[in-house]
């Protein structure tokens, strides 16, 4: 039997669902019965039948689904597989810039563990960091935003508002480099470029749209023109190709690409389903108090 036979079998056998990331492996995104980014990936986590749910992505977002689904098994088929840019930020860090500054709320990146979620109000993806900012401006001056720093200085440049920040971010973005953007543009002059805001502003600010990897294959989808230069991770553009054959993408670097995301292979997705591995736990009141913020975020999408 194929590996991708023996996973839909296991799969129906122990009433699963397999959820993959937008940057995982084509194989992954190909077997799972829903690809996403982490608010979509969060919402279909909370909304399905199944007992359990074997996530491929990384840390953070398996924790967010076990949160918003504490009586479903969560799995993670590979423990090692994480985000340097959560794993910048701890709770006992983020305690000491709140005290400095009392009077300020706290937004988040859903980006961050746990037991950072815990200890913020409210809860951000890169899809709705600019209307959660926009709408807790409303009733507040002050807000720490962590801990990307480059999605922050985009938040802040399209509000006018400056934030109180953390210097997280994510190593595979950083390191777009302008002269990536420009090489790619003198070879395909036509194709528009669309960046992710975890870039830095010298790319956001180059160019021609800025999305989060929901928003690319929204505006891709829709768009009239036919040729893109891809300012993110390149797992997304798997998925870009399947929904739109007659477009054509161009990465704007090969090493965009984040080996934790690229941990999960077919074999591990196997054998997490097979011995029900690696089970996602969460002290009962880190999941209490993380849940509010990652709720106000689901309500924002
Ligand atoms: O929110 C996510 O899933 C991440 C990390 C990126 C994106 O834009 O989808
Ligand atoms: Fe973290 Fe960057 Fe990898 Fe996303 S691409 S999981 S932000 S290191």
């Amino acid at each position: 039997m194929k590996i991708t036979e023996k996973i839909n079998k296991l799969k129906k056998e122990k009433n699963a669902v397999i959820l993959a990331h937008n940057y995982q492996l084509p194989e992954i995104q190909d077997i799972a019965d829903f690809v996403g980014d982490s608010l979509g990936l969060s919402i279909e986590a909370a909304r399905t039948d199944a007992e359990v749910i074997v996530f491929c992505g990384v840390h953070f977002m398996a924790e967010t689904a076990k949160i918003l689904s504490p009586q479903k098994m969560v799995l993670l088929p590979d423990k090692n597989a994480g985000c340097p840019m959560a794993d910048m930020i701890d709770p006992e860090g983020l305690k000491a810039l709140q005290a400095k500054h009392p009077e300020a709320v706290t937004m988040c990146y859903v980006n961050t563990s746990a037991a950072v979620k815990a200890r913020c109000d409210y809860c951000c993806t890169s899809a709705n960091a600019v209307k959660m900012a926009q709408k807790i401006l409303l009733n507040h001056q002050e807000i720490i935003f962590v801990p990307d720093k480059y999605l922050s200085q985009y938040v802040s440049a399209q509000l006018e508002h400056d934030f109180i920040t953390w210097n997280g971010y994510c190593p595979i973005h950083a390191e777009i480099l302008p002269e990536n953007i420009m090489r790619e543009k003198s070879l395909h002059p036509d194709a528009k470029v669309i960046v992710h805001p975890e870039c830095k502003p010298i790319i956001t600010d180059f160019a021609d749209i800025v999305a989060s990897t929901e928003g690319m294959s929204k505006y891709i989808q829709n768009a009239t023109e036919r040729e893109f230069i891809i300012g993110t991770e390149i797992g997304i553009i798997h998925r870009l190709k399947k929904e739109n054959p007659d477009k054509i993408f161009y990465p704007a670097t090969q090493t965009a690409f984040c080996p934790n995301m690229k941990r999960i292979n077919l074999e591990k997705v196997l054998q997490s389903l097979e011995n029900l591995s690696y089970e996602i736990t969460l002290p009962p009141d880190i999941m209490e108090m993380a849940r509010l913020s990652i709720e106000r975020m689901l309500q924002t999408s």
